[in-house]
């Protein structure tokens, strides 16, 4: 199996639907990455091996999506020295906030980088493990700038469109 440098975990497959959205942005960047269903709760061996093995099989950062009591993110950071991104997702009938202080508030020793909640954490998340891998990557670094620089001309070119 070819390396893959970036995992997207989410905890369901209920949470696919909103992690595509990671996942497109890692293709737009040619970023290679693999995507795997682990829950913190429902399969916690599964998950905590997955976690100790990631670095071994070439992975460089992990993103974690997960909803309601959302352990996912901190679980697997505690298996592993990778840097861990958690999204918050927007599964309960607390919108995500449930979610949003389960994966933020991680106690010290055990970082989780905490994005938006829901389809913009998945998009952050993706370009935030973009952004960690262009550090040692001047291409991708130059990818990142060109990206920002389309995004500022379509809100301008928006803009024009409504003044006419
Ligand atoms: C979380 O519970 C999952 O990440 C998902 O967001 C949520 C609901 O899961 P299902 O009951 O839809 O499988 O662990």
């Amino acid at each position: 199996m070819t390396e893959k440098n970036v995992s997207i975990v989410m905890g369901s497959g209920s949470d696919l639907e909103v992690m595509e959205g990671a996942q497109e942005v890692l293709k737009e960047f040619d970023i290679s990455y693999e995507t795997i269903i682990s829950s913190a709760h429902r399969t916690p061996d599964e998950t905590a091996q997955y976690a100790k093995g990631a670095a071994g099989r070439g992975i460089k950062v992990i993103i974690a999506g997960a909803g309601y009591a959302a352990h996912l993110a901190g679980v697997i950071a505690s298996h592993t020295v990778l840097p861990v991104i958690g999204v918050p997702l927007n599964a309960s009938s607390l919108n995500g906030l449930d979610s949003l202080l389960a994966m933020v508030q991680m106690p010290a020793g055990i970082p989780v980088a905490t994005v938006t909640i829901g389809k913009a954490g998945a998009k952050n998340a993706a370009l935030l493990a973009v952004e960690i891998l262009a550090l040692s990557d001047n291409e991708l670094s130059k990818k990142l700038i060109d990206y920002r620089k389309k995004m500022a001309a379509e809100v301008n070119e928006r803009n024009q469109s409504i003044q006419k």
